[in-house]
């Protein structure tokens, strides 16, 4: 049976790709462990608002009642963000398992590229992707959003990574796989908090319409995903030293717990939104909401060139 029998497409999200209308793909481990009820529920459906506000047609994905589904929203995706606490994480080698056990389930990056591809989605907008974690030398902590992105062809627009990552050696993991990294009006990779790691993209683009003739011309050679880096706005970037020291507070506290595996990225950002007292959160919203719309605008630049 292919992976398309195991999924159920929204009746709108179906239309838009029956007739080549834009598509934006929308993950929801962000909904179910990045964020807590009732902002995780506003935050979607800002997100979804903002890839209305292009044209382009929003596709939340999620793992429900033991079907993969594309278009999640009104009551299911209430629902979904109600029972956040019920819900697991569902990364590749979890979603198996959550089909046979008929459970809910956020999909994290690779989990949705992996959906989203399988239904003929492109682009697909989150806020930070999961990588190589701090200390990786020892514990080998590198998350499967980075194999994802080399052999699935979806462009992921983020804003680039939280430093509770190694940001260097996420960077050269791409690299390894063969990932571009592409920098939307910046030269430097973006810290999600903040617009500046120190680090450089692989090339930068200033124009939607030339990231989209990438996104294109990297499908047309069969070569797996892309991750366009889209920088927090000025207005809403947080202070460096600020967020540096509530970040390091709680990656201490999680070795102290032994958190580990599945667990340590949704941990450090239950602590980081608590010890930021909501200020974390604010600037979460508002880099998501942007990347949602430069994601609707690519996609629709993608539909304008085909
Ligand atoms: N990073 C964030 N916010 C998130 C995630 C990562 O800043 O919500 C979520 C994404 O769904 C990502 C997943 O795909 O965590 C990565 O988890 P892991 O490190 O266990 O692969
Ligand atoms: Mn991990």
């Amino acid at each position: 049976m292919p992976i398309i029998d195991h999924i159920d497409v929204s009746e709108e999200v179906s239309d838009a790709l029956a007739s080549r209308h834009a598509v934006v793909a929308l993950e929801s481990t962000i909904i179910t462990h990045g964020m807590p009820f009732p902002q995780n529920l506003e935050t979607a459906l800002a997100v979804e608002a903002h890839v209305r506000g292009t044209g382009a047609i929003p596709a939340t994905i999620a793992i429900m009642d033991g079907r993969l589904k594309v278009g999640v929203a009104g009551k299911r995706l209430e629902h979904l963000a109600e029972r956040n606490e019920e819900a697991s994480k569902a990364s590749r080698r979890d979603v198996a398992s959550t089909l046979v056990k008929g459970g809910l389930a956020g999909t994290t990056v690779a989990t949705t590229m992996q959906i989203a591809a399988a239904v003929g989605i492109e682009v697909f907008a989150t806020g930070g992707i999961g990588g190589v974690h701090r200390g990786a030398e020892e514990t080998l902590d590198i998350s499967a959003d980075l194999a994802e992105l080399s052999r699935t062809p979806v462009a992921v627009v983020c804003a680039g990574a939280k430093s509770i990552l190694d940001i260097g050696k996420t960077l050269e993991v791409l690299e390894s796989n063969g990932v571009p990294v592409l920098g939307y009006g910046t030269d430097e990779f973006p810290a999600f908090f903040t617009r500046n790691s120190g680090f450089p993209v692989d090339h930068r683009f200033d124009d939607v319409a030339d990231i989209a003739k990438v996104i294109v011309m990297q499908n047309d050679l069969r070569m797996g995903g892309i991750l366009v880096a889209n920088p927090i706005p000025h207005a809403d970037a947080m202070n460096e030293e600020e967020i540096e020291i509530i970040i390091q507070k709680a990656i201490k506290e999680a070795e102290a717990q032994g958190v580990n595996r599945k667990d340590l990225t949704p941990y450090l950002l239950k602590r980081i939104f608590e010890l930021s007292e909501g200020k974390s959160l604010t600037a979460n919203v508002a880099l998501i909401t942007n990347n949602a719309k430069v994601a609707g605008e690519i996609a629709l630049a993608i539909c304008a060139q085909r």
